[in-house]
């Protein structure tokens, strides 16, 4: 097995029935991942040398995943000079999902986070395959199959849908 490529964190185990989609999808995409907790505001120590370690030790990308008052990714991207995606997680102690999208987008000018929609993890995966994908052309070509993948199937659907007026 070759070294993770693309490093998710989330702020608490309670947050992996969302970001599992992003392994899932990295797995699908044949991309190597590691997946772990660091929370921002619980182990911030943590989250200093996750962030500041991730590039020395290969990672190429970083998807960080936290809900309600959600630092984690900016703090992250506030740390390291790889490329971070947000995913804001309607969480236990998010009011309505909004608090986690608002604190992950509105990074100030210089560090970015690049923020997908709530929940949306799979979206984060597939990005950070893309990113990656930029600079390695076997990555590229599985994301130009997937792609068409997803083109089948709404043509199937389609089909289906086109059925039923038949
Ligand atoms: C955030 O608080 C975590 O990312 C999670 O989304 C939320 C709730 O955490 P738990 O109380 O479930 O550990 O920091």
């Amino acid at each position: 097995m070759s070294k993770p490529q693309v490093g998710i964190i989330m702020g608490s185990s309670s947050d992996l029935k969302v970001m599992k989609d992003a392994a899932d999808v990295l797995k699908e995409l044949g991309i190597e991942f590691e997946m772990t907790v660091v929370s921002a505001h619980r182990t911030p120590d943590r989250m200093f040398d996750y962030a500041k370690g991730a590039a020395d030790r290969g990672l190429r990308v970083i998807i960080a995943g936290a809900g309600g008052a959600a630092h984690l990714p900016g703090m992250v991207a506030s740390l390291t000079t790889l490329p971070v995606i947000g995913v804001p997680v309607k969480s236990s102690n998010s009011i309505d999902g909004w608090d986690s999208i608002l604190s992950i987008l509105q990074m100030p000018n210089g560090v970015p986070v690049a923020t997908v929609a709530l929940n949306a993890a799979k979206n984060a995966g597939i990005l950070a395959a893309q990113i990656i994908g930029a600079s390695d052309k076997a990555v590229l070509q599985r994301m130009a199959d997937y792609k068409e993948s997803l083109k089948d199937k709404v043509m199937e659907s389609k089909d289906e849908v086109e059925g039923y007026s038949s």
